[in-house]
């Protein structure tokens, strides 16, 4: 792939400042080492999520100015449940002001202590709500997708024989639900194919466990289907969707992925004595079931976002933008995770920076060469996120250590990419002249938000 296509025009811009390295060698250190605690505009190139960092169209700003304000029985909460109906086909649809508001009100609902909940791979705010209630939660991802340079297609699936073994020694009366993540984020965006949520579906149903989708990058995972699982390649995206979520009694969603928008959730599901619970808990958390937490307006742009997301030409782009990235860095020799997947690339950063041991943070290592080479923040997906300390107090390392760019939606452009990809092969061929990192401070829990570091 030489080029990529962005299937739109742009009528309103945000101006990007310009640093030098001098400057960001001094963001950095002011900011103890770690991308987070930086100033935005202080970045060149934002790759640090995907989520509600999406460029909305004229069309959903446009929407945005008819949002009905009113407490209760808005008319924007009627256009987005429509929307939502036309492709999931729920019964129920709950508005949260985003992903994790609406995990929460999942993990008040069924979790409690000794229940355990099943995933291909939990997301971190999921699995944090389901724990925070008092369960545990497990993943069963597929062989497949534990390995990183590894080619498949659907990285994302779950290992459903090693589901149904663990329910049946777990009991099943223990597992209130299974969460499948599409696509699977935590795994490296990789998509699940359909047949895998149709046999996930099965294993559900045959010993009663509620079956949920965590829908963030429903359209994503779609397209991965069209263009990779046999006999879906004549079907529109509209039908795949509601195929993928024929299957489930429900979902999660944080509309700041694949509903285009800069904040916003919801759930859905069919059961009506659940769903008049869930809206019980909404009230309290959230707010009245007809905005959940959200404006009227931003309710529109939901609606908006749903219907400009299943469109093949946006995911033509989407998807392809990942691809071009990643043949661009393969053909340098940058060691990624294979295939690139639907939001994001990932380095892997213990091939790439392979001089420095895992307890040296070699992810950090390059997050922060990629800020001070090129103004790039990544996130650093390794041992500073996952890192732990056994019972003896030893340093415990994670599996992989990545470094993962999420590109944010209609941002940006190929200039952009080409310029992201042309840093990252300088650092590549410096690769040596940079040094580890050791902690200097970190908060007992997610500790990569705020922790402090010092060059070795
Ligand atoms: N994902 C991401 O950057 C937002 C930042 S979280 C530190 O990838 C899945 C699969 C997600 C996700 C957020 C959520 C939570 C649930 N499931 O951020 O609460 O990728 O809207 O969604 C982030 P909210």
């Amino acid at each position: 792939m030489t080029r990529i296509f962005e299937p739109f025009r742009i009528k309103s811009v945000e101006p990007i400042k310009f640093t030098t390295k001098t400057d960001r060698e001094k963001y950095l250190k002011e900011a103890h080492n770690n991308v987070f605690l930086i100033r935005a505009k202080n970045v060149l190139i934002d790759l640090l999520t995907d989520s509600g960092t999406s460029a909305m169209s004229a069309q959903q700003w446009g929407a945005i100015m008819t949002g009905d304000e009113s407490y209760a029985g808005a008319e924007s909460f009627y256009h987005f449940e429509d929307a939502v109906k036309n492709i999931m086909g729920f019964k129920h649809v709950i508005p949260t002001h985003q992903g994790r508001a609406a995990e929460k009100i999942v993990g008040a609902l069924f979790g409690g202590k000794g229940k355990t909940f099943v995933s291909n791979s939990f997301f971190d705010t999921t699995r944090g709500n389901i724990e925070y209630s008092g369960a545990e939660a497990v993943d069963f991802l597929t062989d497949e997708g534990k390995q990183p340079a590894l080619i498949a297609d659907f990285k994302g699936n779950m290992n459903n024989p090693a589901l149904e073994k663990y329910i049946q020694e777990r009991g099943a009366e223990n597992i209130p639900m299974c969460v499948l993540t599409i696509t699977n984020n935590s795994g490296g965006g990789q998509p699940v194919s359909m047949q895998n949520i149709r046999e996930t579906s099965e294993v559900c149903k045959k010993y009663g466990i509620l079956f949920f989708i965590d829908a963030c990058r429903f359209a994503e995972n779609a397209y991965f289907i069209k263009t990779r699982e046999k006999g879906y390649e004549n079907k529109s995206i509209l039908e795949i969707c509601r195929e993928q979520f024929s299957y489930a009694d429900g979902c999660t969603m944080s509309a700041k992925k694949d509903a285009l928008v800069n904040i916003g959730g919801f759930i859905c599901m069919n059961d009506d004595k659940l769903a008049m619970e869930a809206k019980n808990l909404l009230i309290i958390m959230e707010g009245f079931p007809t905005y959940g937490g959200l404006a009227g307006r931003d309710l529109e742009a939901m609606a908006q976002g749903l219907k400009e997301v299943l469109e093949e030409d946006y995911l033509e782009y989407r998807i392809g933008t990942m691809k071009y990235i990643g043949e661009k860095l393969t053909e340098a020799g940058v060691p990624i995770l294979k295939p690139t997947g639907g939001h994001a690339v990932y380095l892997d950063a213990k091939a790439f920076m392979s001089h420095i041991p895992p307890h040296e943070l070699p992810g950090i290592a390059l997050t922060n060469a990629l800020y001070v080479e090129g103004g790039i923040r990544g996130v650093e997906i390794g041992s500073l996120m996952f890192g732990k300390y056994d019972d003896k107090g030893d340093y415990v390392p994670a599996t992989l250590e990545l470094v993962r760019l999420a590109i944010p939606r209609r941002v940006y452009t190929q200039s952009h990419m080409d310029y992201m990809c042309d840093i990252i092969i300088d650092v590549y061929k410096k690769r040596e002249q940079y040094k580890g990192y050791k902690i200097t401070y970190e908060a007992p829990l997610l500790r990569h938000f705020t922790a402090h570091m010092e060059s070795l």
